[in-house]
């Protein structure tokens, strides 16, 4: 029982977005803001509406400076114009379905890093996972961190589309959703539809964090083990483990951690992480961290005070799932969850971006041209 008002309204927005040619008529961003009436707009969604007349008024700017007209931009890569970018929206059962598809079909191709190199790579999955390990370094200091997962996103998003014939794009997972109760979601309830279930009962211990007590760990949710329901149950992972949260997970054979390891996809789907991720959270992380030292402290977690959950953000994220590989910090694209809870840190930068440097929004467009959302 999903609440889109209109499948119609949303397959002949995806046919003139996404699959036929350029539209003629100018794009505006109300035409394409589908709703899913289950789930009222939260503090975050108004404030990426609220800001989108910024964009329009930089493009309608830029425009008018350069002599033409909005829809002729240059955008980068070529081609591209806000009429054919891809729009957000809530997909479907069988939307999610086809991405599921998309992604079981990267895991069953061969990898392309050499096997000199990732000798543990067994599939095309795992080399985008081993590029996050071995490129950890840069990945995240603190002025690569959202343009590189930006990348990361949109390179995956690549090899599904091109790869595997997926038609969407990478979705986000709206993390407001899901805090109270992530376990029977859309994104986690094990069914065929989900990204899989959450992992069978362990005692871990929780995961240990940088700060002072009670919060120096973010308290095991009753899972870590196996996931056994969903389109991922029979999944092999084996590059890794590097910074493992989970107990009894066999080292690596290889000291640079890319040898072949198999073993099942571990979670612990984790309430307690994603309370961290409400939308008061995010708004208030975007808004009342206008200067960029204060955002990242804040950001990576500088604990707020007298808060039950202070996790930032990319925690209440990554340890959404949290287990093995999407609780170890290098190996965590190993989960597909991943590039659900890193777009949503995409879209988050995006607002941000849109707030306080609207004439670099555009730069939001170049590598990554749509947020859809998950549910
Ligand atoms: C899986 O769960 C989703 C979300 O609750 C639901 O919309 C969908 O119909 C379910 N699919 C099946 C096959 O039960
Ligand atoms: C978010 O809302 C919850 C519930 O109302 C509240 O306890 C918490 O302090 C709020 N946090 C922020 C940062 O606004
Ligand atoms: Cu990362």
């Amino acid at each position: 029982m999903r609440g889109i008002q209109s499948a119609a309204v949303l397959s002949s927005l995806l046919s003139r977005f996404a699959l036929a040619g350029p539209l003629t008529k100018k794009w505006s961003f109300k035409d394409v803001a589908i709703r899913n009436g289950d789930f009222p707009l939260d503090v975050v969604d108004k404030l990426e509406e609220a800001t989108m007349p910024k964009i329009e008024a930089y493009m309608a700017k830029k425009a008018a400076a350069d002599g033409i007209s909005t829809l002729d931009i240059p955008w980068s890569p070529p081609g591209r114009t806000p009429s054919n970018m891809a729009h957000r929206s809530d997909l479907s059962v069988p939307e999610r379905e086809d991405y599921i598809k998309s992604v079981l079909c990267l895991m069953s191709k061969p990898a392309k890093a050499p096997k000199s190199e990732v000798p543990g790579a067994v599939s095309r999955f795992d080399d985008f996972v081993a590029t996050h390990m071995t490129m950890a370094g840069m990945l995240h200091d603190t002025t690569h961190l959202f343009g590189a997962h930006r990348y990361c996103i949109w390179i995956y998003e690549k090899a599904l589309r091109e790869e595997c014939g997926y038609k969407g794009y990478q979705p986000y997972m709206s993390y407001d959703r899901y805090a109270a109760d992530p376990i029977p979601s859309a994104m986690f309830n094990g069914n065929a539809s989900s990204m899989g279930g959450n992992g069978l009962p362990t005692d871990y211990g929780g995961i240990p964090q940088p700060f002072p007590k009670p919060h120096d760990k973010i308290p095991q949710a009753g899972g870590g083990g196996c996931v056994t329901e969903g389109p991922f149950k029979d999944m092999v992972v084996s590059l890794g483990p590097k910074a493992t949260v989970v107990r009894n997970i066999p080292p690596n054979p290889r000291d640079d951690w890319l040898g072949a390891n198999p073993r099942c996809l571990r979670r612990d789907v984790n309430k307690a992480s994603t309370m961290g991720g409400r939308a008061n959270y995010t708004y208030s992380l975007i808004m009342h961290n206008p200067d960029v030292n204060a955002f990242y402290n804040r950001y990576l977690g500088s604990p707020l005070k007298n808060e039950a959950y202070p996790w930032g953000l990319p925690n209440a994220g990554h340890f959404t799932v949290g287990g093995d590989p999407g609780g170890d910090f290098y190996c965590s694209p190993g989960d597909p969850a991943f590039y659900f809870y890193h777009g949503m840190l995409d879209w988050v930068w995006w607002i941000c971006v849109r707030i306080y440097r609207p004439n670099e929004a555009l730069l939001g467009y170049v590598e990554r041209n749509s947020y859809w959302r998950w549910l």
